[in-house]
């Protein structure tokens, strides 16, 4: 059985719903935010429960000729409740996004924070200028591994086994039969002429060690650049030639430079290559031990043994090599003294190379 239907009439269900919209229309324009404007929706003109919904129950109880003015009446209010709910979440829903507006604003003509930038460490520094200028006279630059072996360290270069590089003291040995930290990035020349053919132009920067106290001059980790060529017909000119190309654009166009002999067992022959002090720019120097001068490489023409052990035929291609200790030419570059400040990470050193 269906719940009996409440009896009432024309007018006491007319006077209720526009009472209705009477305390319906300030609470909606009194709400404070768009919750508060949902909860009202819902309470009167909720579907099941709302009081809109409750009174309409009442029209059914109205005899069928006064069923429609009533319908009217709803329609009125119902109207009436909706756009003022409109209107009120057009409103409120304006202020939420002025009042985040002025909470979120941003002053663009605020100054910028600065972001903290690191730099380049000087060591790196100078690796790129110095494979930046060999890179213009075409030599590509090659990496090899830190851990190598008594074979591509030693043997393959022409070392003879009672060399003193060999030493125990000198060497520091991985505790693996044959291996070793290189002592010199050599090492990977010799696997870029067993992977290459000639011509060859190759650049070769990379850290090495040596087992070494050590001082302001001396640290057993450093870093070195090679330079090999290899090609036929390859000559000392060619050497001297580049070289001194290199130092004007490294040191300065109206750097003094010198050769002088020199001896290493993979060259021969073997140079020693000087630029004029950049300290004094002549005698009576402590910088250049008073010659004027400072030795900042090694080179010669690689010996044929180790041309032979690159897989290349000596009597067909002539090469020549070059190797520099990175640490001295960016010491003679920014006048630092002691070899230990690359390796310490001191931002105060560091810093000054922005
Ligand atoms: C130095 C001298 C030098 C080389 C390195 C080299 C490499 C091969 C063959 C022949 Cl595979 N030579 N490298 C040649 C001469 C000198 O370095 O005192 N550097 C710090």
């Amino acid at each position: 059985m269906e719940a009996p239907l409440p009896i009432v009439d024309l007018g006491t269900l007319t006077a209720q719903l526009r009472a209705l919209r009477a305390e319906a229309l300030p609470r909606i324009a009194a709400a404070p935010d768009l919750a508060a404007l949902d909860e009202l929706d819902l309470h009167y003109l909720g579907r099941k429960g709302g009081a809109l919904s409750g009174l309409m129950r009442g029209i059914g109880g109205l005899p069928v000729q006064d069923r429609p003015r009533v319908g009217v009446v709803v329609n009125d209010v119902r109207q009436d409740v909706e756009s003022a709910l409109a209107a009120a979440r057009a409103r409120t829903g304006a202020a939420a996004l002025a009042a985040r507006l002025a909470a979120e604003a941003v002053d663009v003509t605020a100054p910028a924070r600065s972001i903290p930038r690191g730099t380049l460490h000087p060591i790196v520094e100078t690796i790129e200028r110095i494979t930046q200028v060999f890179g213009q006279f075409g030599f590509v630059t090659y990496e090899g591994p830190e851990v190598e072996t008594d074979v591509t360290n030693f043997q393959m270069l022409n070392i003879p086994p009672d060399h003193p590089s060999r030493d125990l003291w000198d060497t520091m040995y991985v505790d693996l039969d044959g291996a070793l930290l290189r002592t010199h990035t050599s090492p990977g020349q010799i696997r870029v002429m067993q992977a290459e053919r000639p011509p060859i132009r190759a650049l070769l920067p990379g850290r090495c060690f040596r087992y070494e106290a050590t001082d302001a001059a001396h640290a057993s980790e450093f870093f070195q650049v090679e330079g090999l060529m290899v090609d036929e017909g390859t000559n000392l000119a060619d050497l001297k030639g580049q070289l001194v190309e290199f130092a004007h654009a490294m040191f300065g166009e109206g750097t003094a430079t010198r050769f002088r002999p020199g001896y290493y067992p993979f060259t021969e022959p073997s140079v020693a290559f000087d630029i004029g002090c950049l300290v004094c720019g002549g005698p009576g120097c402590p910088a250049c031990g008073r010659t004027g001068w400072m030795t900042i490489l090694g080179a010669g023409m690689v010996h044929p043994v180790v041309l032979q052990y690159g897989g290349i035929d000596p009597e067909r291609f002539q090469g020549f090599a070059f190797g520099m200790g990175v640490e001295r030419i960016a010491m003679l570059r920014h006048g630092i003294t002691d070899i230990r400040a690359f390796l310490e990470n001191d931002l105060r050193f560091l810093e000054q190379f922005r």
